[in-house]
C-alpha cells in the first residue's frame, strides 16, 4: 500500500456534490481523519490559504462544474473557466503546501470521439474531442497534464482517474443540466403523475453509455488513493454498456413507468459511443459490484425521499 489513510487527514473538495457525498460516506469506513471546506475553489487566494493552514496529508478533487450534454454545450465558457481555475487552485496549492497525495478526477469524454473501443489510457490526445463537450473535456485534460507536470517538475504524488458516466443519490435534478439517468427519472415520474401517455428522449436513443454507480466510483477512488502512483492516468468504469434506448426501458420498469418513449431526433447524441478499458484498474485488484438495475433502484429511492424533503419542508 503507498499510502495508508489510517490516521491521515483527508481533504474531500467538492463535498457537497454527488461524487464527493459518496467519497465522504465511503472514507467513513476509513481510520482517517476528513476535511472539507465551505470555499470558492475558483478563488486562488481563499484556496491557497485554506490549504497552507489545514496542510491536509491527502486530497480528493471532485470539486467541478458537471453538467449533461445541454449544459455543456450552452454554457462552455463556465465549463472551462470553472474548472481550470478549480484545478489549478487545488493541484498548485497543494503542491505548496506539501500535500503528498493528491487524486483528480476526470472524466470519459477526455478521449477523442473516434476512440478504439473499448478506450485504453493510451488514447488520450490522439484524435479530436466529441465537439458537445469539448470544453469540459480540455479542462479535465488540462488537470491530467497538472499531475504529470507536478510530478515531472517537483515530484509530487498527484494521481489521476478517469470514470465513465456516473449516476446515484445526490444527482444533480434539473431539466437543463441533468445528465441521462435523472433526466429519463424525472421526466417519466411526471408523465406517471400527470398520466401522460409519452415522454420524449433526446437524440435518437442510439448512443451507448457505459454507467457506474457512484458508491462504487467513490470505492475505487480510495482504493487508488492508496494503492496507485503512477502518472498514467487510470481509468474507472463497469465494463458494460447500453443504449440510451435500452436504458431508457430500464429506467422505466424501476419507475413503474408504462407508456411510449418517444426521440426528438433535432436534439444532439453526443458521443457515439465511449466504453472505457478499466483492465488496468481491474487488475490492480479493484471491481465495480452494484449491477446497473440495483443502482437505479437506489437512485429513484434516493429521488423519491429527496423530494418529500422538498415537501415537508414547503
Ligand atoms: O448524460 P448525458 O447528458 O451526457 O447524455 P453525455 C447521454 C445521452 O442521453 C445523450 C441522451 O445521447 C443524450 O442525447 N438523452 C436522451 C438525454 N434524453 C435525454 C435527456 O432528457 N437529458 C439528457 N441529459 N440526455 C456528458 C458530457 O455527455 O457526460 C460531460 O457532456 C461528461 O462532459 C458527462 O463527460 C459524463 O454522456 O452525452
Amino acid at each position: 500500500m503507498v499510502f495508508p489513510l489510517r490516521h491521515k487527514r483527508v481533504f474531500v473538495a467538492g463535498h457537497r456534490g454527488m461524487v464527493g457525498s459518496a467519497v465522504l460516506r465511503r472514507l467513513q469506513d476509513e481510520d482517517c481523519r476528513i476535511l472539507t471546506a465551505d470555499i470558492d475553489l475558483r478563488d486562488q487566494a481563499q484556496t491557497h490559504d485554506w490549504l497552507a493552514h489545514h496542510k491536509p496529508d491527502g486530497i480528493i478533487l471532485a470539486a467541478a462544474r458537471v453538467g449533461g450534454i445541454a449544459a455543456n454545450s450552452t454554457a462552455p465558457a463556465d465549463f472551462l473557466y470553472d474548472n481550470l481555475m478549480i484545478e489549478s487552485n487545488v493541484i498548485h496549492g497543494a503542491f505548496q503546501a506539501g500535500v503528498r497525495r493528491l487524486l483528480f478526477l476526470g472524466s470519459s469524454c477526455i478521449y477523442p470521439r473516434e476512440a478504439a473501443q473499448p478506450i485504453t489510457e493510451e488514447a488520450l490526445l490522439s484524435g479530436p474531442l466529441e465537439p458537445t463537450n469539448e470544453w469540459y473535456a480540455v479542462a479535465k485534460i488540462a488537470g491530467i497534464k497538472m499531475c504529470q507536470a507536478y510530478r515531472a517538475q517537483h515530484g509530487c504524488d498527484f494521481i489521476a482517474a478517469m470514470p465513465c458516466n456516473l449516476y446515484g443519490p445526490g444527482d444533480t435534478y434539473d431539466a437543463h443540466r441533468s445528465h441521462v439517468i435523472p433526466a429519463l427519472i424525472m421526466k417519466m415520474v411526471q408523465a406517471k403523475a400527470e398520466q401522460a401517455g409519452a415522454i420524449t428522449l433526446w437524440g435518437t436513443g442510439k448512443p451507448l453509455r457505459e454507467f457506474l454507480y457512484v458508491d462504487d466510483l467513490a470505492d475505487a477512488l480510495v482504493f487508488l488513493l492508496q494503492h496507485y502512483n503512477g502518472a498514467q492516468q487510470i481509468n474507472v468504469g463497469s465494463g458494460t454498456e447500453l443504449s440510451i434506448a435500452a436504458l431508457a426501458k430500464e429506467i422505466a420498469a424501476v419507475v413503474g413507468y408504462d407508456g411510449e418513449i418517444l426521440f426528438d431526433t433535432a436534439q444532439p447524441d453526443g458521443t457515439p459511443r465511449k466504453l472505457m478499458d478499466s483492465t488496468r484498474l481491474y487488475q490492480m485488484g479493484w471491481t465495480p459490484h452494484t449491477p446497473l438495475r440495483e443502482g437505479l433502484e437506489k437512485a429513484y429511492a434516493w429521488y423519491l425521499e429527496s423530494q418529500d424533503g422538498i415537501k415537508d419542508a414547503a
